[in-house]
């Protein structure tokens, strides 16, 4: 493929990845009820637009796509799959942004989905993306067997859930009065963020009917880049401006909540991503050439300035 001047392929394909997630997602999302459904309520659909379709980086999805593109596998159902991940994120987003949470007022740029709407708009727009989204993978028009359903929804559920997301955000949320050290705060960020970024490279092996090797290595891959993301998230808290990254910064700080930044300082943190990039590349070394757009993604993921 040519590359247009000034951007990288591995920045096209996130765009191009972007766009059909987003096709996909503007459909699914319409005010139009779906097969079974008794109706769907306009402002309730609104609110849900709201929280996912307003420009989000759509990481997860490009993860989902392109390790299963190591396979052969990047078709409709690959899709389908990266859409239910890109609700589940999103909803943990809108319920993050609540008043009882992390209460904030801007997410992408835009007024938080409670702040546009109100907070029970919020409450029931995040919990109807977690449901659609285990109904999407499972669905029969997912074109993959029963097996590979069942085992993405199994993966999810666990990545998304007390072990995982929601574990995480519970331990982040008791973080700033216990102090966690740093095994403490490694594995609440595991579970809180690192969990949606791990299943969303294993279930591109699921998805690809890959071997348990494979499968193992595609997952080792999403921790590594799933701390990195932390890391830089932290990072950013620390030297970014709010409007250029569409959220507020200095958070951690202002909350008194311990960061591995905050433990161990900007270039140690700096020297840390590089690191678990290179971690990262090494996973991907047995699949050669076709694994070059996931090394590129571990290294924006480790160096994204939003
Ligand atoms: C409330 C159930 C529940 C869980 C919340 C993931 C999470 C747990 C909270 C998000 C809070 C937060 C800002 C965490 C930092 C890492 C993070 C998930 C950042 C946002 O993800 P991006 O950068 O966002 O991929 P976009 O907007 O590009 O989708």
């Amino acid at each position: 493929m040519m590359t247009e001047p000034g951007f990288s392929l591995f920045q096209i394909t996130l765009q191009q990845r972007a766009a059909a997630v987003e096709d996909l997602l503007s459909e699914l999302l319409s005010d139009r009820p779906r097969t079974g459904e008794i109706s769907r309520p306009s402002r309730l659909m609104a609110a849900i637009r709201h929280g996912v379709l307003n420009g989000g980086k759509r990481l997860r999805p490009f993860l989902v796509m392109e390790s299963a593109a190591l396979f052969g596998a990047d078709g409709p159902a690959a899709l389908r799959v990266a859409a239910a991940l890109e609700c589940i994120h999103s909803y943990s987003l809108v319920h993050d942004d609540l008043p009882a949470m992390d209460n904030d007022d801007i997410r992408r740029g835009q007024p938080t989905v409670h702040r546009k709407f109100d907070e029970a708009a919020a409450i029931l727009a995040g919990d109807s993306l977690l449901t659609y989204a285990f109904e999407l993978i499972a669905s029969e028009e997912t074109e993959l067997d029963a097996l590979a359903r069942v085992t993405l929804v199994t993966a999810l559920a666990r990545a998304a859930g007390v072990g995982g997301m929601t574990g995480g955000q519970a331990l982040d949320l008791e973080a700033e009065k216990n102090q966690p050290d740093e095994a403490g705060v490694i594995r609440l960020q595991a579970m809180k963020t690192g969990a949606l970024i791990r299943f969303a490279c294993e279930a591109g092996a699921i998805i690809g009917n890959a071997d348990s090797k494979d499968r193992q290595r595609l997952a080792e891959y999403g921790s590594a880049v799933g701390l990195a993301f932390q890391l830089a998230d932290d990072l950013l808290d620390v030297t970014a401006d709010a409007r250029d990254i569409g959220k507020a910064t200095g958070k951690d700080a202002a909350a008194g909540k311990a960061t591995l930044v905050s433990m161990h300082g900007i270039e140690w943190t700096r020297r840390q991503l590089s690191g678990l990039v290179a971690q990262a590349e090494d996973l991907l070394e047995p699949f050669g050439q076709k694994a070059v757009l996931l090394k590129d993604a571990a290294r924006f993921i480790a160096e994204r300035q939003s």
